[in-house]
């Protein structure tokens, strides 16, 4: 995991990294940030949603999950937001998106883990399409917007003594996107 003690005089050379991504997802907004952050140029692979390319065969060998999104880091694939900006902190140590100080790096990974896994996958499309098709709209407007309220309360309390410019204090880091779906 990266940690500012994680610092090392020989930063690797980014092969050519590939980003499978789709405009809207924030999932996807978040690598992005990292990356660019982290000064690392990488290809952008579309992957439309909407179009139902996530289940294209190709895709399938990439994420069997079919979701957005993955990256190509020579012969190592990682999909999942939050196991692509820990790799990516441990392999291209650059500008890091974790604090060293234990107890803000906790909070990061808590906020972060948060929005990545306990709300945005809760209204992912998927969810909403089956929700809405099992119960109706209604129910499934309704469920999404209950788990934003919940994760966002969450996140209030999490970081109710900071008053700063960002999550935890002025730097950006894991926590760079409060943004859901
Ligand atoms: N925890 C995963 C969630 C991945 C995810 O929810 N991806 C969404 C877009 S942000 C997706 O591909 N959804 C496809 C679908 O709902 O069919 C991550 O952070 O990468």
């Amino acid at each position: 995991m990266e940690t500012s003690s994680s610092s090392s005089n020989q930063v690797p050379a980014a092969s050519k990294l590939l980003l499978y991504s789709y405009w809207q997802s924030s999932c996807s907004w978040r690598v992005r940030f990292a990356l660019n952050l982290k000064g690392l140029p990488y290809e952008y692979k579309p992957v439309n949603l909407p179009a139902g390319e996530q289940f294209s065969p190709e895709f399938k060998c990439l994420n069997p999950l079919h979701f957005v999104l993955v990256l190509v880091d020579g012969d190592t694939v990682v999909s999942d937001s939050f196991a692509i900006l820990l790799y990516l902190g441990d392999k291209y140590p650059q500008r890091l998106l974790l604090p060293a100080d234990p107890r803000l790096q906790a909070l990061n990974l808590q906020a972060a883990s948060i929005i990545s896994s306990s709300m945005q996958p809760l209204h992912m499309p998927s969810v909403l399409k089956y929700l809405t098709e099992k119960f109706g709209p209604e129910e499934s407007l309704s469920w999404a917007q209950s788990n934003i309220e919940k994760g966002f309360f969450a996140l209030e309390v999490l970081l109710k003594d900071f008053d700063s410019r960002y999550a935890t204090g002025d730097d950006v880091y894991m926590l760079s996107n409060l943004n859901t779906q």
